[in-house]
């Protein structure tokens, strides 16, 4: 049995943790689906890591001189977040080598970033860690644009979405860039897409990729109040009706085969998770796009038929 099929504890909402180990009262949005990712597995990875955060949204965790992290973190520049895990990670493994402290007082280490890091500027520094088999959890909140700079359209962002930068009738004229299927293509020990608002399959997913070791991706679509136009409130619905739509299907990447972890039959249409944010409001009104509203449901069809 490999460690992707071994068992987890996590198989109810009631055997999630409960200890709140982020600690409360940033200064990000309410409603973020990358700060509800990024606690659910703050919780199950535990304290005994270190974060290295590329700039972004989640670098306003930290403010000098207060933090929400038990264990360390380390600010990175936008490109370099791997670098930084890379320096960590040797670090880590020299003071265990001369025993300045014991094997078993090991931290993880756990990049977070953005997608416009992740997809854009970061990615030849994610390709080469990959090559080198670091051995680190690399968490991508994917909030599909540069949001702690005004979510301008980022090689991540939906095709038709309205953003900073795309003002025009259309929306963002490229198509979503598959940074699931980039990591895949690299042969990682791990890869795994999650969100908030599925938190028993978020958890299962960061059990998993806690008892490996090597290159690991954890994806989280990461509903963003501001960006994407809806109220903070319903950011967990918006982010079930993603997964519930083929938006954003659960997948598991291990032993060479991608999987599919959870299955909504029959999906709902994608007008149900569109017409609910303001950045394709323009698909709807002044009159309906037939063209593009065809081209996305086309597109997350093909999609989801290419995974069981
Ligand atoms: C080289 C460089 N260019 C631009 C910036 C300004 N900047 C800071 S955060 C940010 C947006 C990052 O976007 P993303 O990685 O998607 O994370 P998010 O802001 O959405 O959390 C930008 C452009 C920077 N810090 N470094
Ligand atoms: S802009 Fe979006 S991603 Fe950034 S903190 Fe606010 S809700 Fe989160």
């Amino acid at each position: 049995m490999s460690d992707a099929d071994e068992p987890t504890r996590y198989r109810r909402m009631q055997d999630l943790p409960s200890t709140h180990l982020l600690g409360s009262g940033t200064s990000l949005c309410a409603g973020c689906g990358g700060l509800g990712a990024f606690r659910e597995l703050y919780e199950v990875l535990g304290e005994r890591t270190v974060v290295v955060n590329a700039a972004g949204c989640m670098s306003l965790l930290a403010t000098h001189p207060f933090t929400p992290f038990r264990g360390s973190w380390l600010y990175s520049a936008m490109a370099s977040a791997p670098a930084g895990a890379q320096g960590v990670r040797d670090a880590l493994d020299i003071l265990i080598a001369k025993r300045r402290i014991p094997a078993d007082e090991d931290l993880d280490v756990v990049v977070l970033t953005g997608d416009g890091a992740a997809s854009g500027m970061g990615l030849s520094a994610t390709s080469a860690a990959i090559d080198r088999g670091l051995d680190f959890i690399y968490l991508c909140y994917d909030n599909e644009g540069y949001g702690n700079t005004g979510q301008q359209s980022s090689a991540s962002t939906p095709h038709g979405a309205r953003t900073a930068t795309d003002r025009g009738p259309r929306g963002y004229p490229g198509v979503k860039k598959d940074l699931f299927a980039l990591w895949v293509a690299n042969r990682p020990a791990y890869a795994a897409t999650i969100i908030a608002a599925e938190p028993v399959d978020l958890a299962r997913k960061v059990e998993k990729a806690k008892r490996m070791k090597g290159p690991r991706l954890l994806l989280a679509l990461a509903p963003c109040p501001p960006g994407w136009g809806f109220d903070p409130k319903d950011s967990i619905e918006i982010g079930r009706l993603a997964v519930r739509t083929g938006v954003w299907p659960l997948l598991e990447y291990a032993d060479g085969r991608v999987v599919r972890t959870k299955h909504y039959e029959p999906r709902l249409p994608v007008e149900r998770y569109l017409e609910r944010q303001r950045r394709f409001a323009h698909l709807f009104e002044p009159r309906r796009d037939e063209q593009t509203l065809a081209a996305i449901q086309t597109a997350v069809d093909e999609a989801c038929a290419r995974v069981t």
